[in-house]
């Protein structure tokens, strides 16, 4: 039975210090019933399905990206009130879109585990004050295969994700998430929502129930986080709240690039500053 809709669309104190030492929040009964009633329209509007459908979204868990691109509900909901009054606290006033996506798991039993990592590894900044909220349109449950993280993790620092052979894969730190007592399931209800660091140790589990997962993540980041490395999307860097100021701060600390084996494309398509392979 969902809740009362939250009124108070800020953080108290004790969910901003609980973000700071847990590095996540979850909130319930952010949206509205008709709003999820929309936002599942959209999810399942033509365009929408076919290019789930396109990638196997009926056999696979999909992350379709660029979604506020391709539906105005889901532009509309990247710039929500709801949304960013509670981020404004974790990663201050000026904030851009850094990716948008849907993240599917059909209903099809046991379809969908997702890989333990970290987001910073694949789109390293300059600084780490990017957060990735995601927006239930299911209730997520540990049945449906709902996030997991690891609470404290975002304080570890950036973990190794690059294999034997030096290609980008999953966290290689496997030991971190096998005691599962130290793991917590992430299970807002449908229109509601969890807000992770993007160091925070995270993977699913495969959907054992049958019945379908779907949430809209979208991953936020400070104006002064430059972008490191991988894909710039179509909405990457879409001023949401505040302005772009044009200022970058660096944290101290060593990144790995995400090399990918993608031949002509070994650290992303825009930010790998080698620039053109051609003497001029
Ligand atoms: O869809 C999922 O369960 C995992 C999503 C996730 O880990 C991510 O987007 O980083």
């Amino acid at each position: 039975m969902p809740g009362k809709l939250s009124t108070d669309m800020s953080l108290t104190e004790d969910q901003i210090e609980d973000y700071r030492h847990n590095g996540y929040l979850v909130i319930d009964d952010v949206f509205s019933t008709q709003r999820v009633a929309q936002l599942r329209a959209a999810a399942d509007s033509e365009a929408i399905c076919a290019a789930v459908d396109e990638r196997g979204g009926s056999e696979r868990t999909v992350h379709l990206l660029e979604i506020t691109r391709r539906h105005p509900e889901f532009n509309q909901l990247s710039y929500d009130e709801r949304i960013l009054s509670r981020l404004r606290p974790l990663i201050g006033d000026d904030i851009q879109l850094q990716h948008s996506k849907l993240a599917t798991k059909p209903a099809v039993a046991g379809v969908g585990p997702y890989r333990w990592h970290q987001d910073f590894a694949f789109f390293p900044h300059t600084n780490t004050h990017l957060a990735a909220v995601m927006v239930m349109l299911d209730d997520a449950t540990p049945e449906n295969g709902c996030m997991q993280f690891l609470p404290g993790s975002h304080r570890m620092g950036l973990l190794n994700h690059l294999d034997g052979d030096g290609n980008f894969a999953e966290c290689q730190e496997r030991h971190l998430w096998a005691d599962a007592s130290k793991l917590v399931d992430i299970t807002p209800r449908a229109g509601g929502i969890s807000i992770h660091h993007c160091l925070m140790l995270h993977g699913s589990p495969p959907n054992t129930l049958g019945q379908p997962r779907r949430g809209l993540v979208y991953q936020y980041r400070a104006d002064d986080a430059y972008q490191l490395a991988d894909h710039v999307f179509a909405d990457t860097g879409t001023v949401v709240s505040g302005e772009r100021r044009g200022r970058v701060r660096c944290e101290e600390m060593a990144v790995a690039l995400p090399r990918r084996a993608a031949p002509g494309d070994p650290y992303g398509d825009a930010w790998n500053q080698i620039g053109s392979e051609v003497d001029l």
